[in-house]
């Protein structure tokens, strides 16, 4: 279950967040770094790659409601209960999300605002927000990114139905490209099932409506890509997965830098949203998408921490409403530290406590972490843990005196805050 250790590394009894004051607690585990990123909202800056993908995104759904200003102070209640997650859940877990103090948290997903957008009454919407999770560090990780939610519902009769018919054939007929190679699955499954109270039939034609408007977003979005041909097209697949708060529930997955980079969750919503956010009676599908996975792809960016660079030789090279080849100005050589230490009895250290502190003290200079051997000693129940961190900076030459001293305040805040014993 959750463990509620404290980790907090802020001494201050209350933080100033987006102009409100909060009190910490015990279970208060932002960092600096992170709270330093709350203000930038990366995806309403129109050059940004980011705020041009979601215009494009946008473009794609027209006739959708596109919201992208609400705040990412969120209950815990709001974020994990009102969304099925069981009390047990893992993301729960001060490991997992970071939080103001016991009452409110940063969002770990744009999800949290499904019922209140409808509530609303709206039937299609776009959302867009920034999103924190305490994860681990590599290219294609970052505690904070940005995810769009796409929702579309119906009504739960067989007019709804006729409409979903409908429009599931107006997408198939536009669904041709050449160098996009999509692999499917199964709309419904044993293991991946209708949800008791929909009707088979009808949710199949919701999930297939589903997967039609996302295929039909993605060859719009990678339809022009550069170096995907006939004979070496991009591939995209489809794969079953599980969420709390859709069934049936699918991933995208899109092959890149030769590896299946995940870039989209979403599925056929789960009733109880709907009825908690007082429409009972309708149907529907919900998807979130990470808007930098998608943006490394199209732009051919190959580190996420790019997308935080204010370097001009980065934001220089992206012009409003333009999907451009991205020119990796240099890459710096990198210098790679390790760190061996037995843990207190009384205090664990996870992997992404170990990464949140790293991330706090190395800021971007961090290019991965790594572990490389954890082992419990058989007579003192102690545990011994080894990390790689891997420092490269993206626009400079970092020297080895500077990662030695970046080396040597994280090994002084892992002995004052975990109280462990280097080896
Ligand atoms: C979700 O967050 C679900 N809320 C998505 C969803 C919405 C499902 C609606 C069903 C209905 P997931 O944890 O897989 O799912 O994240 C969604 C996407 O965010 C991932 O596919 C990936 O593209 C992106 N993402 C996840 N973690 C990170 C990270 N640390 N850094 C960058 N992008 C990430
Ligand atoms: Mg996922």
């Amino acid at each position: 279950g959750p463990r509620w250790q404290s980790t907090n590394p802020l001494k201050s009894e209350y933080l100033d967040i987006l102009g409100e004051r909060h009190a910490t607690d015990d279970i208060t585990n932002v960092t600096p770094a992170i709270l330093s990123k709350i203000p930038l909202r990366l995806h309403s800056q129109a050059n940004h790659p980011l705020g041009t993908l979601r215009s494009l995104i946008e473009s794609h759904f027209p006739d959708y409601a596109h919201l992208s200003s609400l705040s990412p102070l969120v209950t815990p209640f709001k974020n994990f209960d009102e969304l099925s997650f069981p009390k047990d859940h893992p993301g729960r877990a001060v490991t997992d999300s970071y939080y103001i103090n016991r009452g409110l948290m940063l969002r770990t997903h744009t999800s949290t605002h499904e019922v209140e957008v409808f509530a609303q009454g709206k039937t299609k919407w776009l959302l867009t927000a920034d999103v924190y999770r305490r994860d681990e560090i590599d290219g294609s990780h970052y505690p904070v990114f940005h995810q769009m939610e796409g929702a579309c519902i119906w009504s739960a009769d067989a007019s709804g139905m006729k409409e979903v018919e409908d429009d599931n054939e107006r997408l198939s007929s536009h669904l041709i490209r050449s160098n996009i190679v999509i692999e499917d699955v199964p709309h419904l499954s044993p293991t991946n099932p209708v949800q008791p109270m929909h009707d088979p039939c009808y949710s199949e034609l919701v999930a297939k409506n589903l997967k039609l408007s996302l295929n039909s977003m993605i060859l719009h979005l990678f339809g022009g890509i550069g170096g995907a041909t006939k004979e070496n097209p991009l591939r995209i697949r489809w794969i079953e997965t599980y969420f709390p708060f859709t069934s049936p529930s699918f991933e995208v997955e899109v092959f890149f830098g030769g590896k299946w980079l995940e870039i989209l969750g979403c599925g056929v919503v789960r009733q109880a949203t709907l009825d908690t956010a007082g429409v009972p009676h309708k149907i529907g599908w919900a998807f979130g998408l990470g808007l930098e996975r998608i943006a490394m792809v199209l732009y051919s960016i190959p580190d996420i921490r790019l997308f935080w660079s204010t370097d001009t030789r980065f934001l220089s090279q992206f012009k409003q409403g333009e999907i451009s080849k991205f020119k990796s100005y240099s890459k710096y050589p990198s210098c790679f530290k390790d760190v061996s230490f037995w843990t207190a009895e009384d205090i664990s250290v996870h992997e992404n406590d170990f990464c949140d502190l790293v991330r706090d003290v190395a800021g971007d200079l961090v290019e991965d972490v790594k572990k490389l051997d954890s082992f419990v000693h058989p007579k003192t129940n102690r545990t011994s843990l080894c990390y790689r961190i891997n420092y490269r900076s993206m626009d400079r030459s970092l020297s080895n005196e500077e990662a030695n001293g970046v080396q040597q305040e994280v090994v002084s805040r892992l002995k004052e805050r975990f109280r462990v014993e280097i080896r």
